[in-house]
């Protein structure tokens, strides 16, 4: 059969306050090449620059089976392109996967089935089906699907957890996609990347923070984790793609610890050199060895989800963020750059509460920050109470946590508030004194900040680079 993934993510300018990158869609990838291993044909749209070129692409392809990987913000854009795909090809079996439709909406429009959670096995059994398609009944047996029957009766089979990662085929890997850079603070900056690639080790979270997504995804606690042999040699072969920059995409890296030794030192006893980055929650990772092993093994940088300062949030959403400083500090010392996610724009929110946060906000001792506007993702137990109370919109084009989601809004300008609390985090004393230690301490960063900050002032957020001006020249010297 002929097969064609889809993201339907535009490239468009990255915002660095919200986001560093577009994206390797991962999922897509994996899901597409367990069709290619099958002896499928593919094609691979992994980004959207023109819907007419994707169009003629898709038209001169004639597909048999059209894939849609889908965020919740990515939905209208897909269904737009599906629709045009099916008013061509009618007989095109349309399937989508990925966050949005694994959160509990509707299958509707030109899609044909909804896969919901991991699609390994679902999308295995999928092709299974299609290329015997006298027997419907089996439809019923494949886990995670939705569909309408013969007789228009919605189906929707319950997910079912992978167990084994590392059993299917390593994802499509995509020149074009590689030459993407990271442009946010990272280690090489954005002009010594010679190519930036996603890898995960595991899925699932032992969490469950009331505005997260992952419930629909990764349905229960458990962890699965992948081989360390296997990662790394996958990580060896981004390599021989001239990849120098990974980012993982586990929801919370250091959640087992002896895991992340596994493969940090599978990755030192290999001799690789490569930078990454991954995620992690601040109280699974106070264990400065830790850190250090993943220092030596190519860590350059974790972002830490810390959400809100404010207690009445952090206890509303579930998050526990005691030893915050503490651990931030360990992380900056262990020579990892720190990251932290902060949302602002909470329906009980207004100016004032945010304004009155910043004190704290620029004591937390992060070398980055990113703001991103409160957004209850479809899938989490916040977004079900809001949708409940008639609190938010459901236009789903608003779900990209850069925009206003509730119905009322309650700020005056809330895009110049972030910006507000950038500058001001950026440029406290605090800030410029722990940068330069770090820097005395870790000097390889240095480029790395000044394009950061060139970067912010391109934004707006600083007037001039701020770093070039304390940091670079007034450098003290510290204890090693
Ligand atoms: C990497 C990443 C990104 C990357 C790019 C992702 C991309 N292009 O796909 C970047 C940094 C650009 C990004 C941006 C955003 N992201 Co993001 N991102 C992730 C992250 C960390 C990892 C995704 C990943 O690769 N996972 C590993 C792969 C293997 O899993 P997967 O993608 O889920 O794929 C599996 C299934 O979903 C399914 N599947 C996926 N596609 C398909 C298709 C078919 C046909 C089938 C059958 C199955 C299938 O099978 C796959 C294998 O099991 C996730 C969190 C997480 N760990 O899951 C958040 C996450 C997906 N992002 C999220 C959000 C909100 C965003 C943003 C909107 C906000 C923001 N400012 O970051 C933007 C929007 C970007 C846009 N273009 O519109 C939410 C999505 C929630 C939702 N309901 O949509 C998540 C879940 C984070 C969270 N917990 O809130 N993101
Ligand atoms: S927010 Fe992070 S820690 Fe909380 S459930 Fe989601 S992935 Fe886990």
């Amino acid at each position: 059969m002929k097969i064609i993934g889809i993201q339907p993510q535009k490239i468009e300018n990255i915002n660095i306050v919200t986001r560093g990158t577009i994206g390797e869609p991962l999922g897509l990838a994996k899901i597409l090449a367990i069709a290619q291993s099958k002896g499928h044909e593919i094609m691979y749209i992994p980004y959207i620059n023109s819907i007419d070129d994707l169009l003629s692409d898709v038209e001169a392809f004639l597909p048999d089976i059209v894939l849609f990987s889908i965020m919740t913000s990515q939905y209208y854009l897909g269904e737009e392109i599906a629709k045009k795909i099916k008013h061509i090809f009618p007989d095109t079996i349309i399937i989508a996967g990925g966050y949005h439709p694994s959160s509990n909406i509707k299958l509707s429009g030109p899609f044909d089935f909804f896969v919901k959670g991991e699609g390994e096995i679902p999308f295995e059994q999928l092709l299974t089906y299609f290329q015997n398609a006298d027997n419907r009944t089996q439809l019923n047996e494949i886990p995670g699907i939705s569909y309408y029957d013969e007789n228009n009766t919605y189906i929707s089979n319950p997910p079912e957890r992978i167990l084994d990662i590392d059993n299917y085929p390593l994802p499509i890997r995509n020149s074009t996609i590689f030459q993407q850079k990271y442009y946010g603070l990272i280690y090489p900056h954005y002009t010594d990347q010679s190519g930036f690639a996603y890898i995960e080790y595991s899925r699932g979270c032992v969490n469950s923070c009331s505005f997260c997504c992952k419930e629909a995804m990764y349905k229960g606690s458990k962890i699965v984790f992948r081989d360390p042999i296997n990662v790394v040699a996958e990580i060896k072969s981004l390599i021989e793609k001239n990849v120098n920059l990974l980012f993982f995409t586990d929801l919370n890296f250091t959640v087992n610890h002896q895991k992340v030794f596994d493969l940090c030192n599978e990755i030192i006893k290999n001799n690789i050199k490569i930078s990454w980055f991954c995620m992690s929650n601040v109280n699974t990772a106070d264990d400065i060895e830790l850190l250090k092993t993943m220092a030596d093994a190519g860590c350059v940088k974790m972002m830490y989800g810390v959400e809100s300062v404010s207690n009445g949030i952090i206890n509303d959403t579930k998050k526990d963020n005691n030893n915050l400083h503490r651990i931030m500090t360990q992380t900056a010392s262990s020579g990892i750059l720190c990251q932290i996610f902060y949302m602002i724009g909470f329906p009980w929110e207004k100016d004032s509460d945010v304004y009155n946060a910043i004190p704290q906000i620029i004591q937390i001792p992060a070398h980055q920050i990113r703001i991103g506007i409160a957004t209850p993702l479809p899938g989490s137990v916040w977004f079900n109470d809001m949708k409940q109370e008639g609190l938010c919109n459901v236009d789903w084009s608003l779900y990209d946590t850069e925009n206003f989601v509730w119905k009322e809004n309650k700020f005056s300008d809330i895009n110049s508030l972030v910006k507000d609390i950038c500058r001001q985090f950026y440029t406290t004393n605090l800030y410029s004194e722990r940068l330069d230690k770090f820097l005395y301490l870790h000097p390889k960063y240095t480029e790395s900040f000044n394009c950061f900050f060139n970067s912010l002032v391109e934004l707006e957020i600083l007037e001039k680079n701020e770093f070039k001006i304390n940091n670079l020249k007034n450098r003290r010297t510290y204890e090693k």
